[in-house]
């Protein structure tokens, strides 16, 4: 209970430079496995609540991280940061996916004890499900990455649904390859995936 006194106090009463943090560890809720969700880029994609588990039921309640950092010439351990700012936190894939600007930030600042909540849709486009979701605080990635999955329509990666999406979308259907078609997260690539392909096309970034 002490360390978490010091960060609220570190937090709210004198607040965090931004700029004096290193990350060092993220805490998932215990029952948290990795969740698939459908990214789009005008965010008209599903919100966190109906992010899909392995065995294709819903996740039904926000997606929510705690993030444990270093604070220079703060605590001698990582601490988390209640109420650290919304616009500098945000998570993108590792092959630069989740690209519209804003298109990722929590819902709000951290809680009273440090945690982030997303629960609206992402806004974001060029996410392969293979790829690996990390967490960025002030800039900086966390090592360890997110319980999460995406898939977007937008597989080219230019934040836009267009022709060029719709060939190379064909093309994965062709080949079955469920990194890049896989839009439902059920392991294969099938009509259930062109449902969810053929309303995003046109979508661009707000
Ligand atoms: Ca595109
Ligand atoms: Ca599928």
């Amino acid at each position: 209970m002490r360390t978490l006194s010091i960060a609220i106090l570190l937090g709210l009463a004198a607040g965090v430079v931004l700029a004096d943090i290193a990350p060092d560890h993220l805490e998932f809720e215990a029952d948290q496995v990795p969740l698939h969700l459908l990214i789009v880029p005008d965010g008209s994609g599903p919100g966190f609540p109906d992010a899909r588990l392995e065995d294709g039921s819903t996740w039904d309640r926000p997606f929510r991280v705690r993030p444990w950092v270093w604070i220079w010439q703060g605590p001698d351990e990582p601490v988390p940061v209640p109420g650290y700012p919304a616009e500098d936190a945000w998570f993108v894939t590792t092959g630069g996916g989740v690209g519209c600007p804003g298109g990722s930030h929590p819902d709000g600042p951290a809680d009273a004890e440090g945690w982030l909540t997303w629960t609206d849709p992402v806004a974001g486009g060029g996410a392969l499900a293979s790829a690996d979701v990390q967490l960025y605080l002030a800039g900086l990635p966390f090592d360890e990455v997110l319980p999460l999955t995406f898939a977007s329509p937008d597989l080219s990666g230019d934040d836009t649904v267009d022709l060029t999406d719709v060939t190379l979308f064909a093309a994965a259907l062709g080949t079955g390859d469920p990194a890049q078609a896989d839009l439902d997260g059920d392991g294969d690539v099938d009509l259930t995936d062109i449902v969810r392909f053929v309303p995003a096309i046109g979508a661009t970034c707000p």
